[in-house]
């Protein structure tokens, strides 16, 4: 079997919520040489996308997706300790990562915090439905070059905002960089509420986090 067609099992078993399959092949890709973070995004993030449109048209409901959503963290898990870089890799610097106040999507945030980690950055990852008074507070505490904040809703990027205003309130805006992500995030929206970065994805996100720090890849 060649790479595509197991990426395709995987993907169907999901959107199946089939979770055996899901790991046998996945065990399949790994035997195979297919590297982690391909299974990760052209695998099971490809078909959480073809199961967000399925819910927008009520094909499918919220218990086939949590289900989804379920095994997809079981196999992050799985695949953290795979992917490739740390130990060999200076430390880059320090981001804060959460998921903003009102949303509980995380999976997108704890694959950002993964790739980063494996690209030597040191992560904190703050969780999800975490206030933004919550991340000021971390800020002052840890000193993190970075702060990335991910929202999966349009209802909750506008805290994304928020927080910038926040830091800029407390005083502490100049000594960390601010990078946005998550589905309905753009560039412009992270332009015009006044971060600094943005990416909408893992691998897109350490090239930007080293644009910020200034590290040349
Ligand atoms: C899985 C899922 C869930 C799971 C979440 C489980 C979990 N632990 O995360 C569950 C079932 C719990 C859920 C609940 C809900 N969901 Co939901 N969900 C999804 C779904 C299908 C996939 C999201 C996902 O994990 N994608 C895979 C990851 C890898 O991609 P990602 O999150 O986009 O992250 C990548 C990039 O965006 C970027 N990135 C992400 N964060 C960050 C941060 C930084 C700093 C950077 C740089 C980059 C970055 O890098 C990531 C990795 O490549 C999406 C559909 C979609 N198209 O997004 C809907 C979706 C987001 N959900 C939706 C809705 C409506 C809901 C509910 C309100 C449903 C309900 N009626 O209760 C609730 C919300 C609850 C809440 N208060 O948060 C809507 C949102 C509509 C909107 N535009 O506002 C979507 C778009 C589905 C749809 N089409 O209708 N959901």
């Amino acid at each position: 079997m060649n790479r595509e067609d197991i990426l395709e099992k995987i993907r169907s078993a999901l959107m199946d919520q089939d979770e055996d399959t899901v790991n046998e092949y996945v065990e399949k890709a790994l035997e195979n040489g297919v590297e982690p973070i391909d299974i990760l995004n052209n695998g099971l993030a490809a078909a959480l996308q073809e199961l967000g449109d399925l819910f927008a048209e009520e094909e499918i409901f919220l218990p086939e997706l949590l289900v989804s959503a379920d095994i997809t963290i079981a196999i992050m898990k799985k695949l953290e300790g795979k992917l490739k870089g740390s130990d060999k890799i200076e430390k880059r610097g320090t981001i804060l990562l959460a998921t903003v106040e009102g949303d509980v999507h995380d999976i997108g945030k704890s694959l950002v915090a993964m790739i980063m980690k494996a690209c030597g950055y040191e992560v904190i990852d703050a969780g999800k439905d975490v206030p933004n008074t919550k991340m000021i507070e971390l800020v002052k505490e840890h000193k993190p070059d970075l702060v990335g904040l991910s929202a999966l809703l349009l209802t909750t990027m506008t805290s994304q905002q928020q927080f910038i205003e926040m830091a800029k309130e407390a005083g502490i805006r100049d000594d960390i960089k601010i990078m946005l992500g998550g589905a309905p995030v753009s560039r412009d929206w992270a332009m015009k509420v006044g971060a600094d970065g943005f990416s909408e994805d893992a691998s897109a996100a350490v090239i930007e986090a080293d644009k910020l720090m200034g590290i040349n890849a």
